[in-house]
């Protein structure tokens, strides 16, 4: 199995670690802005569960989790951490922890339940996520909301495929982000309109390993659908961009821009020129097909142009037009960033469907160095120093500030609660990737306001289920009851001493 396919897959869990060079690299707990922001981040449908209460309506995760034979390792969400009926006491938790921000997401089928802009609203799920925003703020927790974090109402996805029709998917989103805007934006300052459209684009509509899983089945085409569902997210996301600068932003004076995800690659042979390439042009392939039309309000970089041809949608000039309006808007550069890996140029020539700019990706490179100790997931290595890259990497292409909008790992033997409370493998990845943030910072000139560890709580990891835990709490999914593991207590205490530190 490819490296990409196994991200979110229960194969992919490590159950103890190998002693690995490097681990014992030293956490300096280095300084940060005394403004800097420390955060929490989840999506509604890993921690929500409620999957049919108060009148939701099915999303494509309520479908694809519970197809047979299964393709989420048996398990669904249907309950997972029962947030919704938990809600007080997770904001209770998330105080005593003294995070300043919550990264969540809006289920769009709770408060939409058929998705589409002329279908009824239900006030119930309005009243949730109501009832949340005001309990943060009673805390003084700053609320983050994510529009769509992979949870596309299955009614749209029935209807006309959802991202695969740009025109039906943009005037549907258009109007749930309205309708977001104008119940929660009094009180909601910074929106997110997508989470991750590198993956929504490859893993749900090219290798096929998370909802609606649309690959390889009569009626697909990877060749070009996985680029027109990138050009949906695009322009959807840009027309919403505009909606928020006319409409709303005057009075609510809040800040909107997209989450990105995207590895640092190093080269697999640091000798080898095509090597050196490959992994320019694997950054370019995942984070500039967004950012460039995004950030810069161009067009596709001009690499993926010429090894995509027409397989690359073309933007109108109209579409053009609204990229470049927009793309100043962006306030900031939401990244999602996990680990590094090598790349490595191949030689034979691609797939016709290839998606990587005929790039393999490996953890071991040439000289059988690894890039890192691996965590919980076999892909997710610690490897700080290509984080420290990866931001400098962002920061001269677009110059935007950059949020860490999710950050974490999953560390081995955590089903056990006593085991998974002394988690110090995750406080020591937490705590050298804040070192290269402060680095970064520091040393670099790169411009980063907060970090949202991922996640707060245990939760259902897409296909995976519940096997990797990537919470700074522990859930036990039997009796959901909610233990903060020491990396919580760390993340607590090393904001607290690091930002004195800066001030
Ligand atoms: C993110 N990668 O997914 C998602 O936003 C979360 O919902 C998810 O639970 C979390 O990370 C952990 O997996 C990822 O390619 C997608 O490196 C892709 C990658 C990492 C995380």
């Amino acid at each position: 199995m490819s490296q990409e396919a196994s991200m979110f897959s229960a194969s992919d869990v490590i159950v103890s670690y190998s002693p690995l060079t490097g681990h014992d690299l030293p956490v300096q707990e280095l300084p940060l802005p005394a403004d800097f922001a420390w955060g929490t981040a989840t999506a509604a449908y890993q921690i929500e569960g409620a999957a049919s209460q108060d009148g939701k309506g099915k999303s494509i995760w309520d479908t694809y989790s519970h197809l047979e034979p299964s393709r989420t390792n048996g398990e669904n969400a249907d309950i997972s951490c029962d947030h919704y009926n938990h809600m007080p006491e997770d904001v209770e938790l998330m105080a005593s922890l003294g995070v300043d921000v919550y990264r969540f997401s809006i289920s769009w089928s709770r408060i939409i339940p058929l998705g589409g802009r002329n279908d009824p609203i239900n006030e119930k799920g309005i009243a949730f996520y109501n009832d949340l925003i005001d309990r943060l703020l009673a805390r003084s927790i700053e609320p983050v909301v994510t529009l769509y974090h992979w949870d596309a109402p299955q009614a749209i996805y029935d209807r006309y495929g959802a991202f695969l029709d740009t025109a039906e998917f943009r005037a549907d989103f258009e109007r749930y982000a309205r309708l977001c805007f104008s119940r929660f934006g009094d009180r909601v300052k910074k929106w997110v309109t997508f989470n991750e459209p590198y993956i929504i684009s490859i893993f749900a509509h090219l290798n096929g390993t998370l909802a609606p899983g649309h690959c390889r089945e009569a009626g697909t085409d990877t060749k070009t659908e996985p680029w027109r569902v990138g050009h949906t997210i695009i322009l959807s996301h840009a027309a919403v961009v505009q909606m928020y600068v006319d409409e709303f932003q005057p009075s609510q004076t809040g800040e909107i821009s997209i989450v990105l995800n995207g590895h640092f690659y190093e080269p697999y042979d640091a000798a080898s020129a095509v090597d050196v390439d490959a992994a320019e042009r694997r950054m370019v392939f995942y984070i500039g097909w967004f950012a460039d039309p995004v950030f810069l309000g161009t067009d596709y970089p001009a690499e993926m142009r010429a090894y995509l041809g027409a397989r690359l949608p073309e933007f109108m000039p109209d579409e053009r037009a609204l990229l470049r309006r927009t793309a100043p808007f962006n306030a900031f550069y939401g990244m999602n960033h996990y680990s590094t890996k090598y790349a490595r140029a191949l030689a034979d020539p691609p797939a016709e469907d290839d998606w990587t700019g005929n790039v393999e990706e490996t953890s071991v490179n040439s000289e059988g160095k690894e890039i890192g100790p691996a965590s919980a997931m076999g892909w997710l290595r610690v490897a700080p120093s290509g984080f420290r890259k990866l931001l400098n990497w962002v920061w001269n292409r677009y110059h935007v500030p950059v949020i860490i909008t999710e950050n974490g790992c999953p560390c081995v033997g955590e089903d056990d609660v006593a085991t998974a409370v002394d988690d110090k493998f995750r406080q020591r990845y937490l705590g050298l990737y804040l070192d290269a943030i402060s680095r970064a910072i520091y040393e670099d000139g790169v411009v980063v306001r907060g970090y949202y560890v991922w996640s707060l709580m245990d939760n259902y990891e897409w296909s995976a289920g519940y096997g990797p835990r990537y919470g700074i709490v522990h859930v036990d999914f039997k009796t959901l009851k909610r233990t903060p593991k020491n990396s919580a207590y760390y993340l607590r205490d090393t904001f607290k001493s690091r930002r004195r530190a800066a001030s």
